[in-house]
């Protein structure tokens, strides 16, 4: 049987280190910079940064992009939560997107981001991000930088091993934290050990357009699933997904999901899964989750309520999927860019096993197995490792991958990033982070092909390193030069939200697709006024269109009578800019609905339905010329 011995004193050794972190500045903070450091990450004015970083906003539901390796704050992407500087969550094209199987949710919590990738390489498409407390996947599209999908994920809550993707993006992965019954079924919670299961999700991507559709969902032991990263070159076919709470614990996590030496690495063979559904042998199953599209021709969204998934009997599954152990509750599993090697990282452990894919590979062949869980073998540990980092550091958490066959592994309680080799297990150096990183993130470093420049530390604790804004501060994230033996700190900089991952690629293979505009001959929104005389309002018994046209500096139209109280009116507002960088904003006063900003080429809806007469001006609030200030009208509101 898994060996579960207990070690209580070394948990609650851990958990109070854990607890009592950082009350203080340490001595060395202002010396950890290295000589030269401004130097290094100075981009002169009207220059361009090397690389894009784009950054999950944690508990904000949004990502930031910046340029590396300045730091630069480019722009707040929203993904799962409204956002008004961007409009977004607040048009009627853009609601749809937020909506779900229990109605709109405006606010959610983004952890994970990844780059689509083909042949392991990121090739600048799409980002995809996941939200983790309603279970979502989104996509967004690097060409014009907006969410452009988000499917919901079935049978699932805190969609935290997500979003990672395959190797040649052929699916996005979403596995559960917690594990639950199916959606809509409830059972005393302590009936948990018999009731509740895991389950991860396969997303199929389209090549061409990126459209998402869940392709299979796995139903699998009730584990709490952390992380997870596809194999790649070797390991192609397989994903890997850190899980924790053997003990199947459910009331106080902190201490009873942490009692088992080792915890488990579900590897999945999907390419055998993918064959199973290929060959009809998938079985229905009626669930209920939403998929919006947001549609960049007609600039609209639709959402839609899906009712089935296919998944495969517990049979095949354990064909397919097989635990590795892996000591004190894993957090980031992570591939190395040859495909060959594993890093698993316990919370809790005081060592950091790498086990060999051709290891694991020779284990399920001779059935070298170690019992079995919930029906699921179990590998021999020693069977499937290559080796141990010995002493590496506290609560390690995430690895990152070089160019040169180094490791870079984020530890939690003691603070720093610690850089080994992957062929002697040795530990080259480390370096302090201020304080407690969480994520880190090298250009590529969990790709094929890294880059071996630079590293970000994303850090979960802020306390003194910036000026004091009450009791909240801004998180901070860290740069590192990499280049050389030892790592050098250049730079501390404000995040949005938490930072949990982030992506960093170089600017060019983003900036060579990027929009500058839409074309507004191309613009198909149902409502759009592509010519100034046929601004006009039109209307339909309580109902009301007003097509608006607006380029500087004018509306049309700009003076709106006949509107009465209780109608409900609909202002369709197209920018016919065709200049890059020429937004126009649209406010009326007393709206409570919203605002709008709409870009170049593009139409956007404000609904609002007037509930007091009076005269109503409305304004662009986006500072677009000379005149701007004179691009403003009235609306007259009448008694019902
Ligand atoms: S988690 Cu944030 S530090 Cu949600 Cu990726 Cu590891
Ligand atoms: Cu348009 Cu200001």
């Amino acid at each position: 049987m898994f060996n579960s011995t207990k070690k209580m004193f070394a948990l609650a050794s851990a958990l109070a280190i854990l607890t009592g972190l950082n009350s203080c500045k340490p001595k060395t903070a202002g010396t950890a910079v290295s000589a030269g450091a401004a130097e290094k990450v100075y981009v002169a004015p009207g220059e361009y940064d090397e690389y894009y970083g784009f950054v999950s906003g944690g508990f904000s539901g949004q990502l930031a992009v910046y340029g590396y390796p300045s730091a630069r704050l480019l722009k707040v992407l929203p993904v799962f939560s409204v956002d008004p500087e961007k409009g977004y969550g607040y048009s009627e094209e853009t609601i749809p997107l937020l909506n779900t199987s229990h109605g709109f949710v405006p606010w959610d919590d983004l952890h994970h981001l990844q780059i689509s990738q083909t042949d392991g390489i990121m090739d600048g498409r799409w980002v995809f991000a996941n939200a983790n407390n309603t279970p979502r996947v989104a996509r967004i599209d690097l060409t014009t930088f907006k969410t452009v999908e988000i499917i919901e994920i079935p049978n699932s809550a805190g969609n935290h091993s997500s979003p990672f993707i395959t190797e040649n993006t052929e699916y996005v992965v979403a596995g559960t934290r917690f594990s639950v019954p199916d959606d809509g079924v409830e059972y005393p919670i302590h009936t948990y050990k018999e009731n509740f299961k895991g389950s991860i999700s396969f997303i199929s991507v389209d090549k061409t357009t990126g459209n998402m559709d869940i392709a299979f969902q796995l139903e699998v032991p009730a584990l709490n699933f952390d992380l997870s990263h596809s194999g790649k070159g070797p390991s192609s076919g397989w994903f890997f997904f850190s899980t924790y709470n053997t003990e199947k614990a459910y009331t106080q996590l902190e201490v009873n999901a942490s009692q088992n030496d080792k915890d488990f690495i579900m590897a999945v063979n999907w390419k055998k899964a993918e064959e199973l559904i290929k060959a009809g042998k998938g079985i229905k199953k009626t669930v209920k989750y939403a998929h919006n599209k947001y549609n960049e021709e007609t600039h609209t969204a639709s959402s839609e309520i899906k009712t089935e998934i296919l998944t495969l009997t517990p049979d095949m599954l354990r064909e397919i999927c097989y635990f590795i152990p892996c000591p004190k509750s894993p957090h980031g599993t992570d591939v190395d860019p040859s495909g060959e090697y594993i890093v698993g990282s316990g919370k809790l452990a005081a060592l950091l096993p790498v086990f060999a894919f051709s290891k694991i590979q020779k284990a399920i062949d001779n059935k070298d197995f170690d019992g079995q869980y919930d029906g699921f073998n179990v590998l021999k540990y020693e069977s499937v490792l290559y080796g141990e980092v010995e002493k590496p550091g506290l609560g390690p958490l995430h690895t990152e991958f070089d160019d040169k066959g180094n490791a870079y592994t984020s530890f939690f309680l003691s603070s720093e990033i610690v850089k080994w080799n992957l062929k002697d297990l040795k530990i080259i150096d480390r370096s302090p982070t201020f304080y407690s990183v969480g994520h880190l993130t090298i250009p590529g470093g969990d790709t094929r092909k890294p880059s071996g420049k630079y590293a970000v530390a994303y850090n979960k604790i802020t306390k003194d390193r910036y000026l004091p804004t009450g009791p909240e501060l801004t998180q901070s994230a860290q740069l590192y030069d990499i280049s050389g033996d030892k790592m050098q700190l250049l730079l501390d900089f404000p995040t949005i939200g938490e930072p949990h991952y982030s992506q960093i690629i170089p600017a060019e293979t983003i900036m060579k697709n990027s929009k500058k505009i839409y074309n507004l001959e191309e613009n198909k929104h149902p409502y759009v006024t592509k010519n100034e005389g046929d601004a006009r309002v039109v209307r339909d018994g309580k109902i009301v269109h007003v097509y608006m046209a607006a380029i500087r500096s004018h509306l049309a139209p700009d003076n709106i009578e006949g509107i009465h109280v209780g109608d409900e009116v609909y202002f369709h507002f197209t920018n016919r800019e065709q200049d890059w960088d020429i937004p126009h904003g649209f406010a009326i006063k007393g709206a409570n609905t919203a605002e709008l900003l709409v870009m170049p080429g593009e139409t956007q809806t404000l609904k609002w339905t007037p509930k007091q007469a009076g005269i109503w001006p409305m304004y662009c609030t986006d500072f677009c010329s000379a005149l701007h200030q004179e691009m403003s009208g009235y609306i007259r509101v009448s008694p019902a």
